[in-house]
């Protein structure tokens, strides 16, 4: 075999991996048809998607060099050509290589994983709290320091176009299946922690912009926390199968700057204090 035909095929397998790699992973995202995982709108989120990204390009480092090596042997060393295989059967100096080296790789990815867990674990100085209960088939919000609490369930519209032979096709619902009647309502730039259980059986909370979901089991609470940066809508759902109903349970995230979501406290509580007063249950 001519050396310069092994340099010519290994680089013509390198350029179609790396081709193959631009189209799959870059190629979407310029055209909008992102397939990547979302960068989300907290903090967390984004180490959460540097780290995904981190170790996404190091397998695709070690995947297009293991393909090269891999087709290049295919496509020179095949039978046809008269290649004959080695016959040796163990190479403790290709062991010790192929044993030190993704030893040294993992310990490189789990600096920066730990790093991310435990800030993720780590809700203190949280400036505010919010206990999430799961129950079949709805969320219910209670924030402990503002003395407000709501269950959030599947908004009507959705909920009646989703009944069998409703007559309503669901392409004509705004968020189909995504909407709730109320939406929980979050700061942007305060820290949040959140204790989350169940009722029932265990569900999971999950708003993909946030970075992470939590399951809430009956008897365990579960804490996470998040800091909002952006206001905005957040979409989420229940992310583990709790029953019939399990798709109909969504979750909506409303974040507001600082001042209106001490407008809206005022507004809620307001309205508490004013039943309070006229003698009748909130
Ligand atoms: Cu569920």
């Amino acid at each position: 075999m001519k050396k310069e035909n092994t340099v010519i095929v290994a680089l013509a397998v390198l350029a179609a991996m790396i081709a193959a790699t631009w189209l799959a992973l870059v190629a979407p995202g310029m055209t909008g048809n992102e397939i990547n995982m979302p960068r989300g709108v907290t903090s967390q989120s984004a180490s959460h998607f540097d780290l995904h990204m981190i170790v996404l390009w190091i397998c695709v480092v070690i995947g297009i060099g293991v393909f090269t090596v891999m087709f290049t042997s295919i496509v020179l060393h095949r039978k046809s050509r008269g290649a004959e295989p080695a016959k040796f059967s163990h190479s403790t100096k290709a062991e010790i290589i192929w044993t030190i080296i993704p030893v040294l790789i993992l310990v490189a990815m789990a600096v920066p994983a730990t790093t991310a867990l435990v800030r993720m674990e780590d809700s203190s100085g949280a400036e505010m709290t919010i206990k999430i209960t799961g129950f079949q088939w709805r969320w219910k919000y209670e924030y402990l320091d503002q003395d407000i609490s709501f269950i959030s369930s599947l908004d009507r519209t959705s909920n009646r176009a989703r009944q069998l032979n409703s007559g309503i096709a669901p392409e004509s619902v705004d968020n189909y299946l995504l909407d709730v009647d109320h939406p929980l309502v979050l700061p942007t730039g305060r820290k949040i922690k959140f204790l989350i259980t169940a009722d029932d059986v265990i569900h999971s909370w999950w708003v993909p912009a946030l970075g992470w979901k939590r399951d809430a089991i009956p008897g365990f609470i579960n804490e996470a926390w998040t800091n909002i940066d952006v206001p905005g809508t957040y979409r989420g759902q229940c992310a583990e199968l709790c029953g019939k109903d399990h798709g109909f349970m969504p979750i909506v995230v409303i974040a507001l700057p600082e001042d209106e979501f001490e407008a809206w406290v005022n507004e809620q509580t307001a309205g508490k204090r004013q039943s309070n007063e006229q003698g009748t249950a909130p």
